[in-house]
Parts: structure tokens; C-alpha cells; sequence
């Protein structure tokens, strides 16, 4: 039988900084299947929250000279202010340093250590406080931690165990019996070579003199419990496990827990085995999705190259954003982030094929129809073709959510975007050989179109919606908010409805004018970096050259290009971004600095072979000089 309940959760984030758009990409897509089961009627709870404890909060709380929790406090209000920025409706907001949940995982902990599935013993072996992770010495080459090549500690205490080995052959078992269990495919094929070649036991405390920001050892004050073992037992803790009269039995088993792809071991095997030792039934899915890449990395706050999701949404609005994250990037595989790519997105997909149509279809109601969405006449084979498209896309979208292929799901529906466009053209409402009746019916099918649009588009998107349905006038007769799934079906929209057509839904950005304002505040936002060593330094060949010519580049108001003599007799072309501050005949003959050994990249279509050294300062820009006159070529050390 069909289960009329959804439970989602997406990990607890780590508050120990701002939270960047890979988060908000787990959050977002967590965010749009909650939104598509409310649709289906399902009764749904939608979790998040923050992971509160372990030694890299305790870290960055001592960093800025407040108690943890203050800390912790202040970050985790500003994580719900980001959220709701984004339009993002979670039901359940956990904490973990909510005593309703400190008292779940003491209670835990100790039922486990009770029935031996939890035992004392030394430990020794790495730690990550990055990754919050411990490694077996063998998996430890150089000193760096395998799964983000940070620099690791060696951990040597005596500690608590959870004896996963025992339940190795049992989860095994339960992913074979399961195919869905663990979703992509690869992910779980992935578990499955990790179980196979052995589960070793887990250390789950930390000793209170290496740690004291975390839950006590309810029975052994020298230890705090390890802060995974405390973080995964969020999911059951939030919903009330072990209260009376609690929703517990309600909500659990979760359907989905939906996580990045580096956390798969804790979600597939350690939280998995901590429910069976306690004879609780296992969540239904753990969905692995991929990583955001930035210049190859995955972004992540400590590799200082994390993408502020707020200014984005300042810049574009939360719809643009949602849109971008959910349809851009095949959901389970990694995908690139570039803000080129938001915005083309944002202009073809939103600004162009949406939200023209509605304008389009507005306008022409306006200007035939008097304003009123006509009643249907004859329907000839197009019409009917239509529908079988809208029928289809919807029936597309809907198997597609069902298996959280959500990318998907949006490209079915924009194949309903795409016929709609092209029926108007080929309808041509406007034409002569159109008379008024053929118009009413191409107008109210059009009007039908975008009426299971703004709904099927509900999941994803959380003002465009709306805004359809206030423009199309269909507010007077249907309530938007109580639309739902199985109002889908073809001709649900009323005729004789006053519209009312308004301000496009998405406008048109001009990307280099964008791109090129938020290139600005971004090297304004980047204030340290990490530190490098003597050798990396001295990778970069530095010269002083001349410059020998420069022109402006046509179509980019801040680049020029620049040919510099590097000596030598060598010759480098550079873009370099000078044009606001330097004209090109100013700067002929001028000494500059160049970095001569930079890989060449394409700018506006034309290759830069270097890089000149200039120093910035808000809106201000100098070239980088030196104070005598030396022949092209010199070594800058
Ligand atoms: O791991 N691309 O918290 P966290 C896509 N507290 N998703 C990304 C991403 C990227 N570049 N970077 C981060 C923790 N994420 C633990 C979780 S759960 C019991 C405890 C997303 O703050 C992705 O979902 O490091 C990843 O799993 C999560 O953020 C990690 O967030």
C-alpha cells in the first residue's frame, strides 16, 4: 500500500561557519520533494537542523572568544534566517544541544553499552577534526587525513567501541535485499566494496581532557560521546524516540535521508547498525547526491572557495537560485558551479521560456479577449496534441520525484514549456486566417498550460508560482494554496476570469554586466588565505616587462589586452581587467609586473598568457611598479 507519509531529512550542518551553496543545494532539493509530497496530500515532515558539538566548533568558539553554546547559538539563528531566505519549508528544526536530544543519545549510548553492543578498549589512531572522522593507522599515508588531505592528528586513549563487525553480515544482507536502500546505484555499489572488505569497530567517545564540548558519558564522566554518534541520532531523536505519546511511530521509518556523496559511511553502515543493535526498523532510502565543484574542487568552507548563497539570492532571488541548483546539475552526480551558468539559466530557462510565455499569453488575452480568459471552442489535432504533452510531462515529473531524480523532473516539465512556446507559433493567435473563435480556444488552452505550470512548478520554485496564478486571475475562483497534485488534469481553468497581467516573472539579466559587478565584490569578500611554503612561492615566475601596446576588448568594459615584452626577446599578450582605472595609451611604455609562467586561459575569446600585478582597494586599482628602471625580463623575488 502506497504510504500516505513522508518523512525527508537532510544532514545536520555544522555551524562552525557560514553554511555556502553546497549546503543549500542538500537543502533546496530536500526542500522541493517535501513540497511535491505536500502536493501529492501526503503528511510530511521535512528535517534539518545543526550539528552542534565536537572539537571543530570548540575550535572556532575559542577563535572568536565566546562560550560554544553562545557561539552556537548565533550561527544556528543565522543558518534559520538563511533557510528562510530561500523559501525553504522545514518542519522540524533540531539541535543538538537540545537536552530533548542529549537524553535520546545518553539513552542510546547506554542501552547499547548495556547489551555489549558498546565495549571499552585503547584506542590508537587518527583523528580529522575537519571531517570529525577517526582512521585506522593504516589508511594514513604522509600525515594527511584520506578523505579531505588535511592535516590529521595521532589520538592515543583509552575509549568506548561500538562493535560494528557484528552487524557487518546483517547490512550486507540488508543492502542486497534492498536495492533502493542506498541510491545512486554506484553509491551503493561503493558500501557494498566497503563492507565487503572487512567493518572494523568504531571508536564513539572522546576523553574530556582532549574534549569537552560534546554529551557526556552518561555513565563515565571522563568521556564525551563521539560527535557523529551524536549527530546521526538526530533523525529519531527530533521526532520523539524513546517518549511517551510521541510522534515517533508516526514518522519513523524516514523515507529519504538525502546527504552529500562524503558522508555515505556514516549515513549507509554506522547509522544503519546503530538502529538494528537497537532493534529499530531502518530508513527506507539514504540518497547520496554529488558534490558542487568550483575550478575542479568540491567547494567547502575551509578550502576558501565557498559561493555566499545570500549574495546570490540578493542578486538574483531565491527562484533563480532554486531553479539553478535543482535543474543544472544531474541529481547524484557532481556538477560545476559557475554564476555564468545561473545566469544563462536564469535567462533562457526562467526569463525566456517561462516567463515569456505568461507575458506573451497575458498580453495577447488582453489585446483579443478583452482581458478575460475566453472559453474553448473546437478542439483540432494540435490542441489535443498539447494535451497529450501537459498529460505526459506532469505523469514525467511525478515518476521522476517519486525516485528524487529531481533534475529530471524539471526537464520533463520544461518539455510542456517548450511545446507551449512552440504552439503558439505555430497557432499564431495573431493571424489573420485566426478568427475569434480559434483564438479563444489557443488562448484558453494556453491559459490552461501555464495553470498546470504554476502548479506543477510548486515544488521548486516559491514566488514565480503565485505570481502566475495572480496574473492569470485565477485566484478569484481557486485558492493557490490549496491546489494540489491531482489538479493537474486538463481543463481545470476557468473561463470569463479577468487576468492580470503584471511585471515579468523573471527579467532578463545581462551577464556581463552581472558577472562583472559580483567579480568585484567577491575579491573585496576575500580577505586571508591559507598559508603556502617557500617552494610553492617560488613556482611563480615573476618579471618586470614593458608594456609595448593595449587596447580595449570589444564587448568587455573592464578587460584590456595588454602585450607586455617579458625580455628575452618574448612577447606575452594578457588580459588583464585595468580598463576602468588605466586607458590603453596611458599605460604604453609603462613598467609593469607580470606573472610570466600563469597556464593561458580565454577571456572574451582572447587568450591571456600572463597575469599584471595590480593592488585593489574597494574601487580603487594601481599597476604594480618598481621604483627603477630595469631591462624587461628581471626577476621579481
Ligand atoms: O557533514 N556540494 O556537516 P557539514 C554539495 N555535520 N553538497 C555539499 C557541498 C558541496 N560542495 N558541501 C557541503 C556534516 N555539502 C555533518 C553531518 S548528519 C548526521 C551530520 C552538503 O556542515 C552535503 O549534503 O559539513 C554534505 O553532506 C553536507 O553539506 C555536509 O555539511
Amino acid at each position: 500500500m502506497e504510504r500516505d507519509r513522508f518523512y525527508i531529512t537532510t544532514p545536520i550542518y555544522y555551524p562552525d561557519n557560514r553554511l555556502h551553496i553546497g549546503h543549500t543545494y542538500t537543502t533546496v532539493a530536500a526542500d522541493a520533494l517535501a513540497r511535491y509530497h505536500r502536493l501529492r496530500g501526503r503528511d510530511t515532515y521535512y528535517l534539518t537542523g545543526t550539528d552542534e558539538h565536537g572539537q571543530k566548533i570548540e575550535q572556532a568558539a575559542r577563535d572568536k572568544g565566546v562560550s560554544p553554546q553562545e557561539f552556537v547559538d548565533e550561527m544556528a539563528a543565522w543558518i534559520q534566517d538563511l533557510w528562510a531566505e530561500l523559501g525553504i519549508s522545514w518542519d522540524g528544526f533540531i539541535r543538538t544541544t537540545d537536552p530533548r536530544h542529549t537524553k535520546v543519545v545518553q539513552h542510546v549510548f547506554a542501552r547499547l553499552y548495556e547489551q555489549d553492543d558498546i565495549y571499552s578498549a585503547p584506542y590508537a589512531g587518527w583523528y580529522c577534526t575537519p571531517c570529525e572522522s577517526f582512521f585506522p593507522e593504516g589508511r594514513v599515508e604522509g600525515g594527511n587525513c584520506p578523505d579531505c588531505n588535511r592535516e590529521i592528528s595521532w589520538v592515543e586513549e583509552d575509549a568506548y567501541f561500538l562493535r560494528l563487525s557484528k552487524y557487518a553480515d546483517a547490512m550486507l544482507q540488508h543492502i542486497e535485499d534492498n536495492p533502493e536502500f542506498i541510491q545512486p546505484v554506484s553509491r551503493r555499489n561503493e558500501m557494498v566494496r566497503f563492507l565487503e572488505s572487512g567493518l572494523e569497530d568504531m571508536c564513539v567517545t572522546r576523553r574530556r581532557d582532549a574534549l569537552q564540548w560534546g554529551i557526556p558519558v552518561p555513565f563515565d564522566p571522563n568521556y564525551v560521546i563521539y560527535v557523529w554518534f551524536d549527530a546521526v541520532t538526530n533523525y529519531i531523536s527530533a521526532i520523539g524516540f524513546g517518549e511517551e505519546d510521541s510522534d515517533f511511530d508516526l514518522w519513523w521509518p524516514a523515507d529519504v535521508h538525502l546527504i552529500g556523496k562524503e558522508i555515505l559511511r556514516f549515513h549507509c553502515l554506522i547509522w544503519p547498525i546503530m538502529l538494528m543493535a537497537l532493534g529499530v526498523p531502518l530508513p527506507g532510502q539514504i540518497f547520496g547526491h554529488g558534490w558542487l565543484t568550483l575550478a575542479g574542487q568540491k567547494i567547502s568552507k575551509s578550502r576558501g572557495n565557498s559561493v555566499d548563497p545570500r549574495i546570490l539570492v540578493g542578486k538574483y532571488g531565491r527562484d533563480a537560485v532554486r531553479y539553478y541548483l535543482l535543474r543544472e546539475i544531474p541529481f547524484g552526480a557532481d556538477g560545476k558551479y559557475t554564476e555564468r551558468s545561473l545566469v544563462e539559466r536564469t535567462n533562457v530557462d526562467l526569463a525566456n521560456d517561462l516567463g515569456n510565455l505568461l507575458s506573451r499569453v497575458t498580453a495577447m488575452i488582453n489585446r483579443y479577449c478583452d482581458g478575460v480568459i475566453p472559453a474553448p471552442g473546437e478542439m483540432m489535432e494540435v490542441d489535443t496534441n498539447l494535451t497529450v504533452v501537459a498529460a505526459d510531462a506532469v505523469a514525467e515529473a511525478a515518476r521522476a520525484l517519486e525516485r528524487n531524480l529531481i533534475s529530471d523532473s524539471l526537464e520533463g516539465l520544461w518539455k510542456l514549456v517548450n511545446a507551449a512556446n512552440k504552439y503558439i507559433d505555430e497557432t499564431a493567435p495573431w493571424s489573420d486566417e485566426a478568427d475569434d473563435e480559434r483564438r479563444g480556444t489557443i488562448l484558453y488552452n494556453m491559459s490552461e498550460v501555464l495553470r498546470i505550470l504554476a502548479i506543477a512548478l510548486r515544488p521548486y520554485l516559491v514566488d514565480a508560482p503565485s505570481e502566475m496564478w495572480r496574473q492569470l486571475g485565477l485566484e478569484a475562483s481557486v485558492s493557490f494554496d490549496g491546489t494540489c497534485w491531482d489538479d493537474l488534469g486538463w481543463g481545470g481553468a476557468p473561463s470569463g476570469v479577468a487576468i492580470d497581467r503584471g511585471d515579468p516573472l523573471f527579467p532578463r539579466l545581462d551577464a556581463d554586466e552581472v558577472l562583472q559587478d559580483n567579480g568585484k565584490k567577491q575579491e573585496r569578500k576575500e580577505e586571508t588565505k591559507p598559508m603556502i611554503d617557500f617552494d610553492t612561492f617560488s613556482e611563480m615566475d615573476l618579471r618586470v616587462a614593458r608594456v609595448i601596446e593595449a587596447e580595449r576588448i570589444e564587448g568587455a568594459d573592464r578587460l584590456l589586452r595588454v602585450m607586455v615584452n617579458v625580455g628575452h626577446g618574448k612577447t606575452l599578450q594578457v588580459v588583464a581587467g585595468i580598463a576602468e582605472h588605466y586607458d590603453p595609451d596611458d599605460i604604453k611604455g609603462q613598467q609593469v609586473v607580470v606573472v610570466a609562467n600563469l597556464q593561458p586561459a580565454k577571456l572574451f575569446g582572447v587568450e591571456s598568457q600572463g597575469m599584471i600585478l595590480a593592488a585593489e582597494d574597494g574601487d580603487d586599482l594601481s599597476l604594480l611598479g618598481v621604483e627603477a628602471v630595469l631591462p624587461p625580463g628581471s626577476k621579481v623575488k
